[in-house]
């Protein structure tokens, strides 16, 4: 048998080690979906405290229960090192680690390259590599490749095998996990996807292959530039319709009565989180090298980005309708996190608003059940959330709506403010016609 046959077999009956490089909200799940099908699994990551708390069994990820750590570290399925010499004994290994944007807005491949510089020194004969970390087509083939081959003479596709696979994690969502979500699988080589189709087919429960490790970088970035040029256009649309004195909520609530050809996106105060407003421009950065401008993506970025900008220009000018002023006023932005529901607020646009707000002289207080506090890197203030939310209400002169939350009493709050904008029609119809609300 050759390389390829003896690895495959490893993986098929379970007796290869797994190392996951980098143990946050994506390798903790993947590491656990490999684990619970029966490998022998290892998590990797420099981070002491993730590995010191791991090792008292407790999971310090949302959609990790600390029952199902404790378990498998029992059952000796999953443990956890900061050392990452521990890689010399894997068979295979997935790279789960960040790619944000440094504040140029270029990809910041640093995290790729430091795991793979510490792999490359362990890399050996037999041994699968798939990166899943989202990032510009090509990377796996003109970064990762020759760095885990040149120098150790390593022949992919023969003697290792590189893919990449796209995580597909959203965090908090219990409909889909790691184990139910199609997974995407594409090799440097056909041989290369092989291997990487074998392992991650015996413990997930769909794997599309894919032809090529780019194709499958491709598909990742097609999946959330879809979102984030979809949101710029319902965005836009909102623009549109306030000078058509048209109700752009109503609007696509008509529109989304379309059973085919139509996929509901709502307006909102800008663009958060750690995937939508950074995947899109991993790809429109690397298509620069080809001289060639995304433009959709180059859009929907711009009008995106201006909401908080917008938001704050529909508050002024609906405190002065009131004949009210902002400067001075106590504003109450109500919900902070990147999106409804989470305690994450990463790229949230509320940090926007708030600073645009206090730009305009406004007294501005937040309230999120989620976020305690938050901090503003580039101004460099932070803020605590007020402890009564009701009592906020009252006491402000505009309530802004930022993200709606479920646990919010939206009644309580319609009945208890003087004055509210709500930039996520958080209100609904309860709000319909009623003077002290102004909507997006
Ligand atoms: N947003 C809008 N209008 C919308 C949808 C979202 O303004 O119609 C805003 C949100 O408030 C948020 C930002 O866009 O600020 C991103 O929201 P999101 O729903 O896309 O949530 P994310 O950032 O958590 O995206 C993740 C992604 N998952 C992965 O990359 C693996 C995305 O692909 C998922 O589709 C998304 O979760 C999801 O569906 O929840």
């Amino acid at each position: 048998m050759n390389t390829k046959e003896i690895l495959i077999r490893k993986l098929q009956d379970k007796t290869a080690r797994i190392g996951i490089l980098g143990m946050g909200y994506v390798g903790m799940p993947l590491a656990v979906v490999f684990a619970e099908a029966g490998f022998n699994v290892l998590g990797i990551d420099p981070d002491r405290r993730k590995v010191d708390t791991f090792n008292k069994g407790i999971s310090y990820i949302q959609d990790v229960p600390t029952e199902t750590v404790a378990r498998l570290k029992k059952e000796g399925k999953l443990n956890m090192t900061a050392d990452f010499d521990a890689l010399k004994d894997m068979d295979a290994v997935s790279i789960c680690v960040p790619t944000p944007l440094r504040q140029t807005g270029d990809p910041d491949m640093s995290f790729i390259v430091s795991a793979t510089e510490q792999l490359a020194k362990y890399v050996h004969k037999g041994m699968v590599i798939v990166l899943e970390s989202t990032t510009y087509p090509g990377t796996t083939r003109e970064l990762a490749l020759p760095m885990l081959t040149e120098k150790s003479g390593l022949k992919a596709g023969e003697d290792i095998f590189i893919c990449f696979s796209p995580e597909r994690v959203d965090p908090g969502r219990e409909d889909f996990t790691t184990y139910n979500t199609p997974k995407v699988m594409g090799g440097i080589t056909k041989d290369c996807g092989d291997v990487g189709a074998a392992w991650y087919g015996g413990a997930i429960k769909t794997v599309v292959p894919v032809s090529s490790a780019e194709a499958a970088e491709m598909a990742k970035l097609l999946e959330n530039t879809f979102r984030m040029i979809n949101i710029g256009l319902v965005n836009e649309l909102a623009m549109m319709c306030e000078r058509l004195g048209v109700d752009v909520w109503e609007v696509i609530d008509a529109a989304a009565t379309k059973p085919f050809g139509f996929m509901k996106f709502t307006p909102g105060p800008g663009l958060g989180g750690h995937c939508i407003p950074i995947d899109p421009l991993y790809l429109s950065w690397k298509m620069k090298e080809f001289n060639y401008n995304a433009r959709f993506i180059e859009l929907a970025s711009e009008i995106n980005t201006n909401m908080p900008r917008y938001v704050v220009a529909r508050v002024l000018d609906a405190m002065n309708d009131r004949g009210k002023v902002l400067k001075g006023s106590k504003v109450l932005v109500l919900g902070v996190a990147y999106k409804p529901d989470i305690d994450d607020v990463r790229e949230s646009p509320a940090l926007d608003v708030i600073a645009l707000l206090k730009k305009k002289g406004a007294n501005v207080s937040y309230h999120d059940p989620y976020i305690p506090q938050i901090h503003h890197e580039d101004e460099d203030w932070k803020m605590q959330t007020v402890p009564d939310v009701m009592k906020s209400v009252k006491e402000s002169d505009v309530v802004v709506i930022v993200t709606n939350h479920k646990v919010y009493d939206y009644k309580a709050i319609l009945d208890s403010a003087s004055f509210i904008f709500d930039s996520r029609n958080a209100l609904g119809k309860i709000a319909r016609e009623n003077p002290k609300v102004v909507k997006l």
